[in-house]
């Protein structure tokens, strides 16, 4: 008998994919891969059960005669130990990013004589609609909210991008890009305290309130599935505090950053050129401690930000803070500096990993930009913030656009640059 193999990336089944093992049945023994976490959470598609229950789900379906592990989006493994005569899949990867991978998967059946088999892809109100429940699933509170401790443990650094808006939001929610065969999107959101503001035109000081930022979260949310880590500034009084965890908690947000700062806080990139005090160990040791008294799931995770590097209280006070910070129950340790080498933050790193090798490190390489994710994953690095680049490159862009038109007093000349009408239009989905 003759080898077909196709593979799933799915927590339910619907009648795309019994279409497929239907045609499949037709040239031979159907081999079916299911998808690893790891890979699914790359390629765009989180799962909702996990992958036993995604591999039973397979073995449940008739004439299946092996199901296999995939744990890669391409096929290389797959072809090389299982050798099949043919790969069947839906024909909706002839475009888009799936493209490279039927390229790649084709150039492995023709060395040895397989083939490639496109099935028209089921495009129907049932398949429609499976696949917007499952989306819309990730998008509750439930879901959402242990999605970042899931992707803590599922990928070697979690790539965060900052939101101000539904837009943004859309932007980190829908960004894949392929290179060579390999996937790669954001995992989560940041809710950047500046970006928020100066979406408001306002300076990053802590006066734009909780209930604004509250309406930006829910904004973001109304459009998006994937996890929130919030700028909880300084956490503001310790008495306001326990209030904020609890509503960040209930909205499904996963994570608040709180600041060891204290007083009239300012931007940590202004760094000693504005008055700026740090909060004293204990009372901040308190605060955190607060929060985590009132939390109610296992889930949120309050991370503690050290300011010491950014104040020029050097590395030791920065240390006996992170462990101090530990101590009082916060579940990650965020470092921050404005200096353009990353040294002070690798050194930081090293140092912490060697005494603490579990709890989660956060960086924000704004300054220090020239350092890529794989390296500071090989420090310890858990959780990387792009916290403002999509503010930064809107504004010039749109700064631009405002003085070609007042320039040529028409807007025929600023065109070319536009994203056009019929996209923009169609950019948002109606449901
Ligand atoms: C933010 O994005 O608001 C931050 C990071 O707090 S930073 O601006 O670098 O302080
Ligand atoms: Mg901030």
């Amino acid at each position: 008998m003759k080898k077909v193999y196709t593979c799933f990336c799915t927590d339910i089944l619907h009648e795309g994919h019994l279409n497929i093992i239907h045609e499949a049945k037709k040239y031979g023994d159907v081999y079916v891969g299911v998808l690893t976490d790891e890979a699914m959470v790359r390629f765009d598609r989180f799962p909702t059960v996990d992958f036993e229950t995604r591999m039973a789900l397979i073995r449940g379906i008739e004439g299946v005669k092996e199901v296999c592990v995939q744990d890669e989006i391409l096929y290389d493994k797959v072809v090389q130990r299982l050798h099949p005569d043919y790969i069947i899949h839906g024909d909706n990867w002839r475009t888009g990013p799936m493209k490279a991978v039927r390229d790649n998967a084709e150039k492995l059946l023709a060395a040895y004589g397989g083939k490639i088999i496109d099935v028209p892809y089921t495009y129907s109100e049932n398949v429609k609609r499976a696949d917007a429940q499952l989306r819309e699933k990730l998008s509750m509170p439930e879901y959402r909210r242990k999605r970042l401790k899931q992707l803590l443990s599922l990928r070697p650094i979690v790539k965060t991008i900052e939101v101000h808006s539904g837009l943004t939001g859309l932007i980190a929610e829908k960004t894949v890009v392929e290179n060579n065969g390999e996937f790669d999107q954001f995992d989560a959101m940041w809710v950047s305290s500046l970006c928020d503001s100066t979406a408001k035109g306002k300076p990053d000081i802590e006066l734009v309130d909780m209930t604004s930022r509250f309406r930006t979260i829910d904004d973001v949310m109304e459009v998006t599935t994937k996890p929130i880590i919030f700028d909880g500034d300084t956490g503001g009084l310790t008495e306001h505090f326990v209030y904020t965890v609890r509503s960040l908690e209930r909205m499904g947000v996963s994570a608040v950053i709180i600041e060891d700062k204290t007083g009239l806080k300012k931007n940590s990139l202004f760094g000693t050129e504005v008055e700026q005090t740090q909060d004293s160990i204990e009372h901040f040791c308190e605060k955190i401690r607060a929060g985590k008294k009132v939390q109610l799931t296992d889930n949120f995770m309050i991370i503690a930000r050290i300011e010491s590097l950014i104040l020029d209280r050097g590395m030791e006070d920065a240390l006996t803070r992170a462990r101090a910070y530990v101590q009082a129950g916060a579940d990650g340790i965020m470092i921050h500096s404005r200096k353009k080498d990353p040294a002070e933050i690798l050194a930081f790193c090293d140092t912490f990993r060697k005494e603490n090798t579990h709890t989660p490190l956060v960086v924000v390489p704004s300054s220090f930009n020239s350092i890529t994710e794989a390296e500071l994953a090989a420090h310890g690095v858990n959780i990387v913030i792009y916290a403002n680049q999509l503010t930064r490159s809107a504004f010039p862009a749109m700064e631009q656009t405002a003085k070609d038109i007042l320039k040529y007093h028409r807007a025929q000349e600023v065109d070319a640059r536009l994203m056009p009408i019929k996209q923009i239009i169609s950019l948002i989905e109606e449901l």
